[in-house]
C-alpha cells in the first residue's frame, strides 16, 4: 500500500461514554480514553504521519470514530452516511476537513448507508462489508464510486457472523497478509488468501492497522503480536481499553491517506 502521511483524528469528547455500545465492559473512563488517544496520535507522528487533530465534539458522543464517516481510497475521498441514525450528523464534521485535503468529495446518499469500519481496502481489492451499519444500497453506491477510481469492489455480507459490528472489526490487511478472525474462516472471499488467523479470545486484536511498515495491535493480545512478530512484523502495541469499552478499534481512531 502507498506511504500513509496524513491522518485526520478527533479526541473523544466528554460525553463520550453516552456513545453506542454493545459491550459490556462498564462505562469508559473520559481522561484515560484521552490519555489512550495522545498515545495513538504519538504512535501515527513516530511512523511518520502528520495528524491532523479535529476538536473534541461534545454533541456527538461516537465522533471520535471518525474512520466511519468517510473512505479514502487510492487519493479519492467519499463522505459516507453512517448506518446508525445518531451518527449521520458526524459526516457534516468531517465535510470541510476532508474538502480542504481533496478537490472533490463525494457522498453516499439515502438510501445508502456505509460506515467506513466496514470497509478493508487493500492493493487487489476493496471489501466491503454489508452489515447491520452498511446496507445493500450503500454497497451498490459505494462500489460504483470505487470502480469509477479504478479500483476493485468486493461485497462481503457479514450479517450471518453474530456479534460483528463492522467487517474491520474481523478483518486487517497488513503488509500482504490478511489478519482474521476464526469466526470468518471460511468466508469464499479469503480463499487461497495469506491469512493470520486470530484465536476466539484475542478476536478484539483482528482490528490492527499497518502504519508505513508498523503494525499497530491493541495491548493484551500477546498471541497475535507475537505471530505478527515472527512473520516479521515491526509491532506498535496501544493500550485500547477504553475505546474496547465502546466498540472502538485501532483502525476506527482515524482516516488514513
Ligand atoms: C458505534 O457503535 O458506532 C461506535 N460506538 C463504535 C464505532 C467503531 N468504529 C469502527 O469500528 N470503525
Amino acid at each position: 500500500m502507498p506511504a500513509i502521511t496524513r491522518a485526520i483524528v478527533r479526541p473523544p469528547g466528554p460525553t463520550f461514554a453516552k456513545g453506542l455500545t454493545s459491550a459490556s465492559k462498564g462505562a469508559p473512563d473520559v481522561s484515560l480514553a484521552l490519555a489512550q488517544h495522545s498515545a495513538y496520535r504519538g504512535a501515527l507522528r513516530h511512523c511518520g504521519v502528520d495528524v491532523i487533530e479535529l476538536p473534541p465534539s461534545a454533541d456527538f458522543p461516537d465522533a471520535t470514530f471518525v474512520e466511519d464517516v468517510a473512505i479514502i481510497s487510492d487519493g479519492h475521498a467519499i463522505l459516507t452516511r453512517p448506518g446508525a441514525p445518531s451518527r449521520q450528523y458526524e459526516v457534516g464534521l468531517m465535510r470541510d476537513q476532508l474538502r480542504a485535503s481533496f478537490s472533490r468529495v463525494d457522498e453516499i446518499v439515502a438510501p445508502g448507508t456505509v460506515d467506513g469500519g466496514d470497509i478493508c481496502d487493500t492493493p487487489d481489492a476493496c471489501y466491503i462489508g454489508i452489515s447491520d451499519r452498511t446496507n445493500e444500497a450503500g454497497a451498490t453506491q459505494l462500489g460504483r464510486w470505487l470502480e469509477s477510481i479504478g479500483r476493485r469492489p468486493v461485497n462481503v455480507d457479514i450479517r450471518p457472523v453474530a456479534g460483528l459490528l463492522h467487517l474491520k472489526s474481523a478483518i486487517a490487511f497488513v503488509g500482504d497478509t490478511f489478519v482474521v478472525a476464526a469466526s470468518m474462516r471460511d468466508y469464499p472471499a479469503l480463499k487461497d488468501k495469506r491469512v493470520i488467523y486470530v484465536d476466539d479470545d484475542e478476536t478484539y486484536a483482528a482490528n490492527c492497522v499497518e502504519i508505513n511498515g508498523r503494525v499497530f495491535v491493541a495491548a493484551g493480545f500477546p498471541r497475535l503480536a507475537s505471530t505478527l512478530q515472527a512473520r516479521g512484523f515491526d509491532i506498535v502495541t496501544l493500550e485500547m481499553s477504553e475505546f474496547e469499552k465502546m466498540d472502538g478499534g485501532l483502525s476506527c481512531l482515524s482516516l488514513r491517506f
